[in-house]
């Protein structure tokens, strides 16, 4: 049976397929990680990981035999792609099937940090509706919104926000002729000119921290920041006085620098909305996104093109 090397769990019925079709090695179950690579490490042929926990050059130095890295997540931003190039190791992920489960999510966001849905739900459930009314919120409909990145989830975001008529603009390396929102190519200038920015960036040495103090502080007062990229876009020392001192206004992020084991500073402020990295969260999306790894491991051993190859 060809041996696999998991880095993370799978929902169930990935699990089931997966352990029926090859020997699953476990590195999240054990506590000697080390011990369980090195006694299997040749047989070990491919590594099933997932989004953020991806696969270092270190550990894919560690498996000889290692021919394909299939990645349960459109970011490959965690595995080391260099490393595979040169060492002829394939890498697939799963673009598309998630796209517009993520842009429901930064939309979701934004209406809940904007109209303060959490405090909401709160001040009815906790009695205080009944003693009066709680403050009024902001509008998002008809607004001004910033996308940062435009590729797939910054176009289905944008779409979305069409239907909110807001106007769109949107920051990225390179402008896009086939989409009619405005490019800004000053990220500063688009905070700028924006209330709100929805960050979807891919993650990665080129965007780590990209949204800065500067960009923060262009953003302002009034503004409204939305993280469903990477955490590591947003300098998030900044990003946190920026929230404790009302430099902008409110924060929606479904993804940290350290996660799960999130800043606690994030924990004390009213105008954050957290979520656990779940903006692909759905069941069917991640059936969808297992299919997809599962699919590209047998392409891969029954000898026929990868179905969504990156590397
Ligand atoms: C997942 C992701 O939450 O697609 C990505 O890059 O980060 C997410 O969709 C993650 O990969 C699941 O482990």
């Amino acid at each position: 049976m060809t041996e696999i090397l998991m880095t993370g769990p799978y929902p169930d019925w990935d699990m089931a397929d997966l352990e029926a079709r090859y020997r699953v090695h476990k590195l999240w179950q054990v506590e000697d990680k080390d011990a369980l690579i090195a006694s299997h490490a040749d047989e070990i042929r491919a590594i099933a990981t997932r989004g953020e926990l991806g696969a270092s050059a270190a550990l894919m130095a560690k498996l000889p035999k290692l021919e394909i890295v299939s990645c349960y997540g459109v970011g490959t931003d965690a595995i080391d792609l260099a490393y595979a190039r040169e060492n002829s190791i394939r890498v697939t992920n799963t673009p598309d099937v998630l796209t517009e489960d993520v842009a429901d999510i930064g939309i979701g966001l934004l209406l809940a940090v904007a109209r303060k849905i959490p405090q909401a739900d709160a001040h009815v459930r906790n009695g205080s509706w009944r003693k009066g009314n709680m403050p009024l919120v902001t509008r998002v409909c008809g607004k001004k919104l910033g996308i940062v990145g435009m590729g797939r989830v910054g176009a289905a975001v944008a779409r979305r926000a069409a239907a909110f008529d807001c106007t769109v603009a949107y920051f990225d390396r390179q402008e896009r002729d086939d989409l009619p929102y405005a490019f800004v190519g000053d990220l500063a200038e688009l905070a700028r000119q924006n209330e709100f920015l929805i960050v979807t960036l891919a993650g990665g040495d080129s965007t780590r921290h990209i949204i800065d103090a500067a960009v923060l502080a262009a953003l302002g007062a009034d503004g409204i920041l939305i993280n469903i990229s990477r955490g590591s876009t947003v300098d998030e020392t900044a990003l946190l006085a920026a929230l404790e001192t009302g430099a902008i206004k409110g924060a929606g992020l479904d993804v940290f620098w350290n996660e799960p084991t999130i800043d606690e500073r994030f924990l004390q402020l009213a105008n954050v909305v957290l979520q656990p990295h779940h903006a692909s969260g759905t069941v069917e999306t991640r059936k969808a996104m297992g299919q997809l790894v599962r699919d590209n491991l047998a392409a891969h051993f029954s000898g026929q093109s990868l179905l969504t190859p990156v590397v």
